[in-house]
């Protein structure tokens, strides 16, 4: 079964919430094309790119890139794919980059992992990246089949420069002053749906029969 119609959706939730372990889901089960803004600064970051370079020291000491170069950046990916259906996750982050959105789309629905900050530092502790993928493994949660390495290609995993204990906070205050206010800007425009809890794989049950309820599954369910 195919999507019968374009469907544009926003992920939100701190850092360390879930956000690209429960896209990965979504997009699995629903053909949504997942948009990270995190994965595209990291592999201009591994790449070398002139972007990259100049986003780097603002990512790893836990600060927001400028909203002018992120909302240049995301909508030209999502320019690229009118036709599909998406998925964001990482953009908006500020009220500023959410009215860039919605000046070129209207998003049908915005979902937010509402995970407590405690469980965030312990995970992002424990986390290795795939950084030219963004793929993320943990080794208590879903370990690599091979220690210190990515299932699907064999390379070597990461952790990120950003998952420092002093990072990560900076990175949660950040969503706090910055990110937090966008929840109000979509809960005034009736899209915003909250899921809370501490561990992914109940809160994916809930994520997923809402989908079900606006979009057909393209596959069996994800364990
Ligand atoms: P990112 O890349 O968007 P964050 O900080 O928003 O980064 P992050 O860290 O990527 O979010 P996530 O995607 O929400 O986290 O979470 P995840 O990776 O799926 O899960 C975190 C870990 O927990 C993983 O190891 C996973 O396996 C594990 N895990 C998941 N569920 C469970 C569970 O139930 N139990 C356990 N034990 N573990 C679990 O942005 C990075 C930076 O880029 C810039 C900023 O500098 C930002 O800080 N940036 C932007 N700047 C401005 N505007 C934007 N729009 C920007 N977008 C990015
Ligand atoms: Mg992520």
């Amino acid at each position: 079964m195919v999507i019968q119609r374009i469907f544009r959706a926003v992920i939100m939730g701190p850092p360390g919430s879930g956000k690209g372990t429960v896209s990965a889901r979504i997009a699995k089960t629903f053909g949504l094309k997942h948009v990270s803004s995190g994965d595209i600064l990291r592999a201009n970051i591994e790449a070398q790119t002139e972007l990259g370079l100049l986003m780097k020291s603002c990512i790893d000491q836990g600060q927001l890139a400028p909203d002018d170069v992120m909302s240049r950046l995301i909508l030209s990916d999502l320019r690229a794919m009118d036709r599909s259906s998406w998925l964001i996750d990482g953009f908006p982050r500020t009220v500023s980059q959410s009215e860039a959105l919605d000046d070129a789309y209207s998003v049908d629905t915005v979902i937010n992992l509402n995970v407590p900050f405690e469980t965030i530092k312990q995970r992002l502790s424990s986390r290795w990246t795939h950084l030219l993928s963004g793929r993320v493994y943990n080794v208590d949660f879903n370990p690599p089949k091979v220690p210190g390495f990515d299932d699907v290609t064999g390379e070597p995993l990461a952790q990120r420069d950003d998952d420092t204990p002093e990072t990560v906070t900076r990175r949660l205050k950040a969503y706090q002053t910055q990110t937090e206010p966008v929840l109000e800007y979509y809960r005034s425009k009736g899209v915003l749906e909250i899921f809370s809890g501490t561990e992914t794989n109940k809160i994916w049950p809930h994520v997923e029969a809402f989908l079900h309820s606006k979009l057909s599954p393209i596959k069996q369910k994800v364990s």
